[in-house]
């Protein structure tokens, strides 16, 4: 299955039909969630750039797990974009197969308020990976506060997913729309590179 891996090119990091292989150095993180919450959004809001295919579309947009090199101070990282939950589709049985092939060292819910099936997806992908791999969560959606810091979100809803029984270990409160989405907005730009700041330094944090 995952020699169906698109956007590995360990030279170029271009979208690429290459494989890829097993290596030891480099970390690999997962990033899961239900279809059409910003899960390849947030691939490349980590990546800080616009590789990973993304779409609005009623059809899913990722529909293979691809996999994209990111280089952050030396350390190298494989990053996967992982199809999205679906009512007749779950690939939580794809995530325990790449575990079991490259070993996962941090997995990534992608979540979007109000999106409130999301124990269902978290449940699944965590039990096929065993608990000392840690799960953060990435919330979207958070460009426009009304006032509000993006982290506000966390302060007043945090403690009720953990409540729900969502063990996250870390999070980041996010925009993960696309440059050119917020290009034509102040606000949302510098909710954009603040956002993008955040999603790295989780993603070092927690890989570390
Ligand atoms: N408002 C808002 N829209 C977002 C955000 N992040 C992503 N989107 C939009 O959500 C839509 C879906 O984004 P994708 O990243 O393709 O979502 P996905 O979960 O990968 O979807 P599939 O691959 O189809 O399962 C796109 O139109 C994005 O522009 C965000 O932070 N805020
Ligand atoms: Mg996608």
């Amino acid at each position: 299955m995952f020699s169906l891996l698109r956007g590995f090119n360990p030279l170029k990091s271009n979208v690429s039909e290459v494989p890829a292989p097993y290596n030891e150095g480099v970390q690999v993180v997962v990033v899961f969630g239900r279809t059409g919450m910003g899960v390849s959004s947030v691939v490349n809001l980590i990546l800080g750039r616009e590789e990973a295919p993304c779409h609005n579309d009623i059809h899913p947009c990722t529909v293979v797990p691809a996999c994209y090199r990111l280089e952050i101070e030396g350390q190298e990282f494989d990053i996967y974009d992982i199809p999205g939950f679906r009512k007749d589709f779950s690939p939580a049985k794809m995530i325990g197969r790449l575990h079991r092939e490259r070993g996962i060292d941090l997995l990534v819910n992608c979540i979007r308020p109000k999106d409130g099936t999301v124990k269902g997806y978290y449940n699944s992908v965590r039990s096929v990976v065993p608990d000392r791999v840690p799960i953060v969560a990435v919330v979207t959606g958070l460009e426009r506060g009304g006032g509000n810091r993006m982290e506000d979100w966390w302060s007043k809803n945090g403690e009720e997913l953990l409540g729900k029984g969502l063990k996250f270990v870390d999070h980041a409160c996010v925009t993960s729309l696309s440059r050119e989405d917020v290009s034509y907005n102040l606000e949302c730009y510098g909710r954009k590179m603040e956002s993008f700041k955040a999603a790295r330094d989780l993603i070092v944090r927690c890989c570390n």
